[in-house]
Formats: C-alpha cells, structure tokens, sequence
C-alpha cells in the first residue's frame, strides 16, 4: 500500500488528541468541582491534578519542545511532575482550580494543534511520523483510564453511564479451555510499529518452549471457588510476601467485592450488583493471581508467552500487530475505550481471538503476567528516561492486553504496562498457563 498523504496522518492525529480531549472533558465534568478537588483515596490523585497534568505535559512536549514557543505556565511545571509528588501529596499541592485548569488546557491545546500544523512530521526523531504527537494522545488517554480508576474508588451515586457488553454469542461454552503454543522463536517487541513506546522496542527474537494457556481470561465463577476453598488461608498457594501481605491486611476477595448474605456483590462505578460469573475477575493484585495458578495447578503466563500466543501467526511465523491481525482495533475486535464500564463475559469477540484460538487478549481487562518489568535488549529511552527507564526492576509486574477502560491509540500487542504487585486498584485480572506435560 502507499503511505497516506502527511495531511492524512495531520487530520489523524488532530482526531486522536479532540478523542482523548472529549474523555478527559466527560471525566471531569460528570462531578461537581467538590469531587473533582478532593481526593478519593490516598493511591490516586484528584480528578483535577490529573487534568492540569495532561495540560502541562502536552506544553512541556508540543509547545516548548516540538513548537519551541515560550513557556505558557513554567511555574506549573513542578507542580504537575509525577516524580517530584507522590500521589498522597498532591492535595496539599498549590493546584489550579477547576475552571483555571480547564482554561489552562484549553489554551495548550490551541497553541499545540497550531504546531501540529505547521511540522513536518518527518526528519527528526521526536516528530518522525508524528511520534510525539501519538505520545501525547497515549499519554492523555492513560490519564483517563488513571482518572476512570478514581471514579471507580469513589463513594456516592454513579456519575457515569454506559451500555452493558451484549451477552456473549452462543457456543463460546464449547471452546476448549486451553490451547497449545507451539514452541520455537518468534518475534517479541516492535521496531517499525510508529507510535510504540521505548519500552515496546526494538523488536527481537525469543526461543519460547511450548506451553499451555487459557482460552479465556479467568472469570469470576472460577475465582470464587478459589475464596470458597479457603484459598485466602492456605499458604501453600500463595508467594511469602503475598502471604504477608494477606494477612497483615486481612484480604479475602478482590477489592470491591463483599458477601451479603449467602451472595457475593460487588460495588462498579456507584452501583452494587451480583458478581457476574461469567465476566472475567476484575480487582485482584499479582498476588492474588499468582496465588489463584497455584491453587489450580497452574502459573501465570510470562509476558513473552502472552506477546507470542496474542500476535504469532502459525502460518507465516511472523508476529502480528494484534490477535486478529494487523487492522486498528474496532468495536467488534475487543471491549476498548470505555465504551462499556466493565468486561464483557467470557466467549465475547469472536472476531478478536489469535489464529491459536485464544480469545479476549485486548480489552476487558489487563492481564497480570509472571514477569519483572525489565529493557529489551538494545533498549534506548526515548524521549525521557522517566516514561519507563526509572521503573524497569523486580519490583513492578507487567501487564498486558490492556482494560475496556484503555483506548486503542494505547494498546497494542507489543504494549506493556506495569504496577506493584500489591495494587488492585487497577483494573486488572489474568489468565494462567501450564508447561506441556513430558511424555512421548
Ligand atoms: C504506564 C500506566 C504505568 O500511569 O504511571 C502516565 C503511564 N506515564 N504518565 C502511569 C504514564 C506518565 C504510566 N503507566
Ligand atoms: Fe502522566
């Protein structure tokens, strides 16, 4: 195919920033500014340190560094830096107010889009096929699953509404529930994908052996018989520090869950309702999933695994963008961009599973895998050491598939997110993967 005309990819990437614009606008605006000031729990910022941030981020990249216009608010720079603050703190920060903030954003995004269209999009790295550009829409709209998060902590009646996920087809309950990855090399990363992030590149090759995994994320049902088992008690399942981490904390089902009576409810966006069986378990740590493969006899995929059983084509043994191929995502692909506020059940998407049969990889929920947050080899930061350098160690777990609340311009099947091994705040849940059992 030809490249697109550059006032395509122009047009495209104007689009993609009035996208994320219009989410980060409804998330703060379906609250009055009491809830958007306050902070809802102590692990999230409020709703408007994460508004004034995108602003400030979007005139650090667009306006000083691509436009190289004068600085529109510097004295806001160390207010709105993530490193400098930790999210406890940021209530007590000298924060714009509501309306100064949504004014502050505004006029950003006037002077950016006025860049926009006078660079060249080629020529140098930062702007080389409106990279940047793509940053900064990634970055805003990870903000808005950061800001959908919040609203999920906190208290009072829903502000936010969206259709339920239909029902999934019928037929789905006839899938095996695991499916074999072949073993060999494949392609782990990416170095043409043009927007992809330091820590997605450069593309390698992996030797992975082969090895099992679920057809489907693990649902709720199933981590209910889990609960039911005592696995919460029993510390064979569970790694030490979870163990520790269980009892000194009392834990005993995913966060927002609650027994009433003999029925499980669960708290999601302002409602409480049933636990849904049939919807892939939502609001649980790595340690918890870890713990929930190990009462089953099975491991947490690591994320070479999950990467190869998303994008391997068995056919042609090249690695594809996407489970399904190499086409954006669409709504018939996978549940993305908060089109709904909550996963849809498992067998859903059809259209989304990989050639190997596995399904619901993208969307519903990000998917803890076994694995550290650690470079690639050949891995160079770009374009600033704090997008993820400052992080890779043991000590972050890496997620993958992303959630319903994850736009497409951010997700990929190259797309690694990472967090604590304690945080359930997120919306995360997993599937499991098991070696090939020996034998001739
Ligand atoms: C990739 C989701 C872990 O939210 O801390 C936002 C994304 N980086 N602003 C985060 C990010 C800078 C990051 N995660
Ligand atoms: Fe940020």
């Amino acid at each position: 195919a030809l490249p697109p005309p550059p006032g395509a990819l122009r047009d495209r990437l104007a689009a993609l920033l009035t996208t994320a614009r219009d989410r980060t606008a409804l998330l703060t605006s379906c609250v009055g500014d009491p809830d958007l000031t306050a902070q809802h729990s102590p692990l999230m910022s409020p709703l408007v340190w994460d508004l004034a941030h995108i602003g400030n981020y979007e005139e650090q990249w667009l306006v000083r560094a691509v436009g190289r216009q004068e600085a529109l608010r510097p004295d806001l720079d160390s207010v709105y830096d993530a490193f400098e603050h930790p999210r406890a703190e940021r209530p007590s920060l000298p924060l714009l107010p509501p309306g100064e903030a949504r004014r502050y954003v505004t006029e950003v995004r006037t002077r950016a889009l006025d860049v926009l269209d006078r660079s060249r999009l080629e020529g140098e790295a930062l702007t080389e096929a409106g990279f940047v550009f793509g940053m900064i829409a990634q970055h805003e709209q990870q903000h808005d699953e950061t800001m959908l998060i919040t609203h999920q902590l906190r208290r009072g009646p829903a502000a936010l509404h969206a259709p339920d996920p239909p029902p999934a087809p019928a037929g789905a309950a006839s899938l095996p529930a695991e499916v074999l990855v072949p073993g060999g090399p494949f392609t782990m990363g990416t170095s043409t994908e043009p927007w992809a992030l330091d820590n997605e590149r450069p593309a390698h090759r992996r030797e992975v052996p082969p090895f099992l995994i679920d057809t489907h994320p693990v649902s709720c049902g199933a981590y209910l018989r889990f609960i039911e088992d005592g696995g919460y008690e029993d510390p064979r399942w569970w790694d030490p520090r979870g163990l520790a981490h269980v009892r000194a904390t009392g834990l005993s089902a995913p966060l927002f869950w609650r027994r009433e009576g003999r029925e499980w409810v669960r708290r999601r966006f302002g409602i409480t309702e049933p636990v849904p069986l049939d919807e892939p378990v939502l609001h649980v740590s790595w340690y918890e999933a870890d713990a929930w493969a190990r009462w089953a006899g099975r491991r947490l995929p690591t994320e070479a695994e999950w990467e190869k059983a998303a994008r391997l084509d068995p056919a042609t043994g090249r690695s594809r963008r996407y489970p399904w191929g190499d086409a954006d995502p669409a709504p018939h692909h996978a549940n993305l961009g908060q089109r709904h506020l909550r996963p849809a059940p498992l067998g859903s998407y059809p259209d989304g599973a990989s050639p190997l049969g596995v399904w619901q990889l993208i969307g519903d929920v990000w998917e803890w895998t076994a694995s550290d947050f650690l470079p690639y080899p050949g891995f160079r930061a770009f374009p600033y050491r704090e997008y993820s350098q400052v992080f890779f160690g043991p000590e972050h777990k890496v997620l993958r598939g992303g959630s319903f609340a994850v736009d497409p311009v951010a997700c990929r099947g190259t797309f690694r997110n990472w967090d604590l091994p304690v945080r359930r705040q997120i919306f995360a849940g997993f599937r499991t993967a098991r070696d090939l059992p020996e034998g001739p």
